[in-house]
């Protein structure tokens, strides 16, 4: 075998963190194998030609060969609960990943965020925070840059990382200087037999070793179980106590608090929806713990519009606002958006949804509050859109076939002064690539009405 050491590292995985993981450790030098669960995955010319001395394994797990690891770096789409996997752990083998080999590699201060939804917010608005206060930052995880990938720069002086819960899974040893669980509503319970307390637990490994943790007030699944040692803060839509993130009022106006202390008027934030004000305290309490400059994060406030395909601003057409909300890809999200949006509308104007598509096994009924106070009516695409229809009883589903056909579906029954949002509460794979796809085809619907 190649592998002259004692130590045997098998990479599970060759798509995006799989292929980080193989270029960091062939960067210094430390051989390893690679393995991946599909009979043909996608980057294999480009693996064997960049790695043409590192053993392949492609198909179902290898049992025996896992069992003989010393260490397995396991990608984020592989569930860990798989037979292999678990013989090999009770084995004695290490189950790591990328997230472990980069908080070993660095020495910098690491911000950490995960939630159910908003991560991707909050990571990119303390990313821009730093940023402008001129701090020089690495923005990466789940949002799309791979952390390892982002050691090519050199190290940085603060990394913004966004962690799923996959990514979590296997996190031993994380040791954030500020790390938040911003939000906890079920997702991905296809991934957790069911069950919404292992997926909170897996979210729940982001506090270990944490310098700094940051609570939601508003949400108490996000305070960690024991938080001995650490120092907490916290963020919410209410009134704040001392050093504590939170709203207040002065003069009729709404702000965005620290404490007693107003920051900036609620109406000077750039970003939409009610929601938003939650990823704002959010932000501000995580920059806070990295010791960001107050003002400079208020100016980033100001001027920070949000991430396309979250509740993004498409058109206005016949008096009719568009709303693209790709990126809701569970229900928790899109009572959110709807919730959010509703917020500004007219005491007679409504919202028309659009939504379904890979349901993840979720339960739908919650859709029902919000829809039952502002929904006009409820279009339904993609292969769950049905279940969407049994469990939401107060409209009744329209179905569409195409995105196109959804669009025009809704568009037909808004009134002057509505919204048509789609927040689809659904992964997008069943009928497109990705929730940016998605989106895509939304905005190109709308501009062709
Ligand atoms: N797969 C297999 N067998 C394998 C390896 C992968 O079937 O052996 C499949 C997985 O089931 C999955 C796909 O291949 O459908 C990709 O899996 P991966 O682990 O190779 O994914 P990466 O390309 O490494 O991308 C991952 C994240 N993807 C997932 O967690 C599924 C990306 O988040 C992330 O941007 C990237 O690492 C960099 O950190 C994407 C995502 O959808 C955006 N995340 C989920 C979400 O946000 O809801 C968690
Ligand atoms: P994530 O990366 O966790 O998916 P995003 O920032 O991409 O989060 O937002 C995804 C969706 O979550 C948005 O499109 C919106 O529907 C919803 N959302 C945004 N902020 C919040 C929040 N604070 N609470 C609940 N839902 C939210």
């Amino acid at each position: 075998s190649l592998i002259a050491t004692d130590q045997l590292r098998i990479i599970i995985g060759l798509g995006q963190t799989g292929l980080s993981c193989a270029r960091y450790l062939a960067g210094k030098g430390v051989p390893f194998i690679l393995v991946d669960t599909r009979d043909a995955p996608p980057n294999l010319e480009l693996i064997r030609a960049e790695f043409p001395e590192a053993e392949l394994h492609c198909g179902e797990l290898d049992q025996a060969l896992l069992c003989r690891a010393t260490e397995i770096l396991l990608s984020p789409g592989v569930a860990k609960d798989q037979p292999a996997i678990q013989a090999a752990v009770a084995a004695g083998v290490k189950l790591s990943g990328d997230i472990d080999l980069f908080c070993q590699a660095v020495t910098a201060p690491i911000v950490a965020i995960t939630g159910s939804n908003a991560k991707s917010t909050v990571t990119t608005l303390v990313g821009q925070m730093a940023l402008d206060a001129g701090i020089d930052t690495g923005i990466g995880g789940n949002l799309g840059t791979p952390v390892l990938d982002m050691l090519s720069r050199g190290e940085q002086q603060l990394y913004v990382l966004e962690l799923s819960s996959f990514q979590l899974e296997t996190v031993n040893d994380l040791r954030a200087a500020a790390a938040t669980v911003l939000n906890v509503s079920p997702d991905h319970l296809d991934r957790y037999s069911n069950s919404l307390p292992l997926y909170y637990q897996a979210k729940h490994r982001i506090f270990k070793g944490a310098a700094n943790v940051i609570i939601n007030r508003d949400d108490p699944l996000t305070s960690p179980l024991v938080s001995t040692g650490v120092k907490v803060s916290s963020f919410g839509l209410g009134r704040p106590d001392l050093n504590q993130f939170g709203l207040s009022e002065q003069n009729g106006e709404l702000y965005l608090a620290r404490g007693l202390k107003p920051l900036l008027a609620v109406s000077e934030l750039n970003i939409q929806g009610q929601h938003n004000i939650a990823n704002a305290l959010a932000s501000l309490a995580l920059g806070e713990a990295v010791n960001i400059p107050l003002a400079s994060m208020l100016q980033t406030l100001k001027n920070f519009a949000g991430l396309k395909h979250r509740c993004q601003w498409v058109d206005d057409k016949q008096g009719v606002t568009f709303f693209n909300d790709s990126k809701g890809t569970n229900v928790g999200a899109t009572v959110a958006a709807i919730n959010g949006l509703a917020a500004n509308l007219a005491p007679d104007n409504k919202i028309v949804l659009i939504a379904g598509g890979v349901g993840k096994g979720a339960d739908f009924s919650d859709l029902n509050a919000p829809l039952q106070t502002a929904g006009r009516a409820l279009v339904l695409i993609g292969q769950d859109g049905g279940l969407i229809d049994q469990a939401v009883s107060c409209l009744e589903g329209q179905y569409a076939a195409t995105m196109q056909e959804a669009v025009s579906i809704a568009a037909g029954q808004a009134r002057p002064g509505d919204i048509v949002l789609l927040s689809p509460a659904c992964a997008s794979f069943d009928m497109f690539s990705g929730f940016p796809a998605r989106g895509d085809a939304f905005i190109e619907s709308v501009e062709a009405l």
